[in-house]
């Protein structure tokens, strides 16, 4: 169900439980190449164990939150599991939870959302078929939300792509001359480093890498690394220098000699990203755009104007008005002096 409908069928406690299984699976990485995904074993309305996942290579939530009872000495067989995405039917990196949570006697399977990995899915079928009730699309929308970048990047089988921009009023990243120090505030530069910190990679094209020389961290505020670092990934062929400051303390440096967007995500996805960030410059931005492959735009605005310089984004081929890449608005946030828009391009 969307909109915030409940699904038929489902008890208040196991609302309850779905709420504090979302509210566990938050504590799994924001950024992995594995789903956030939490758990809540119930008996009798009562919480006997609960898990969340950790990330790739660890155990999944069902498998964490059996054990997790199995600790605190309870008997699982009857219970009801509350899973925030189907249980897996699959032996990847662990086994299948489906199985798990049927060799446990598990009982009942509430689940906010299906597994949209075709290797992964077919738990929900799995459980129905040995006998147990499933419930589904149980505060799906919450599910999503805390699924992220990685929901929308499963089911296409490719990263998510968003686009950053940072822009005068008039649309330009720099002046005639090319400097561009500073166009958008310290609030929205603190902003977009927040954002580099919830990717797993920040995508440039070889003319930005050598013209800007660009670190492409994610920085605290005072400008120390932030935790996770994003891969630094170079799109082209030129070679990026010895000296560059890409080179130095920060995320892996990937080169990837091709301008073909989807080549480029295709290299990214081998590698198990899941939300890419193309910071542009201009040629790459079009030509992410033009290849259909940017799924959002955050465009970082400031009430400053230049009347001349290079803009963020090159020809997209569009030579008449009815062309225009449409976006639809996501949302305007103020920070500062400027403003942040963020639109998805509207796909027909
Ligand atoms: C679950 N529970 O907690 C998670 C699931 O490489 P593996 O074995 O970790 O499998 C990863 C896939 O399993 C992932 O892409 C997704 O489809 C599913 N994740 N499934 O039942 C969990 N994290
Ligand atoms: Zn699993």
């Amino acid at each position: 169900t969307t909109n915030g409908a409940v699904a038929p069928h489902v008890r208040d406690d196991e609302l309850d439980a779905m709420r504090r299984a979302l509210h566990l699976a938050a504590r799994g990485p924001a950024v992995d190449p594995n789903p956030r995904v939490g758990c809540v074993l119930l008996r009798d309305g009562t919480t006997i164990g609960e898990g969340w996942h950790a990330g790739a290579g660890t155990a999944h939530a069902e498998v964490v939150a059996l054990a997790d009872a199995r600790a605190r000495g309870h008997e699982v067989r009857g219970a009801t599991a509350v899973v925030t995405l189907e249980p897996c039917a699959h032996t990847g990196r662990t086994g299948p939870c489906a199985r798990a949570l049927l060799d446990a006697g598990v009982a009942r399977v509430v689940i906010a959302v299906a597994d949209p990995n075709p290797g992964a899915a077919g738990g929900a079928d799995v459980l129905r078929a040995a006998g147990v009730p499933v419930v589904t699309d149980v505060l799906a929308d919450e599910g999503r939300a805390v699924l992220g970048a990685w929901l929308p990047a499963v089911r296409r089988g490719r990263p998510f792509v968003t686009l950053k921009t940072a822009t005068t009023l008039d649309g330009r990243v720099a002046a005639a001359d090319g400097s561009s120090r500073w166009i958008t505030s310290p609030v929205a530069r603190r902003h977009a480093h927040e954002l580099r910190a919830e990717v797993d990679a920040i995508v440039v094209g070889t003319g930005t890498a050598l013209r800007d020389d660009p670190s492409l961290t994610a920085r605290t505020a005072a400008g120390d690394l932030a935790g996770h670092q994003p891969l630094r990934v170079v799109v082209g062929h030129r070679d990026v220098p010895p000296d560059a400051r890409l080179r130095g303390p920060g995320g892996e440096l990937v080169t990837v000699r091709t301008h073909d967007p989807a080549q480029v995500l295709a290299a990214l996805e081998a590698r198990g990203v899941r939300h890419a960030l193309v910071e542009g410059g201009a040629t790459l931005a079009a030509a992410f755009l033009r290849a259909g492959l940017v799924d959002e735009v955050h465009a970082y605005v400031a009430p400053v104007l230049l009347g001349s310089g290079p803009a963020a984004v090159a020809d997209l081929g569009v030579t008449t008005i009815a062309d225009a890449v449409r976006l639809e608005p996501v949302s305007v946030l103020p920070l500062g002096p400027d403003v942040l828009v963020v639109a998805t391009p509207v796909r027909e």
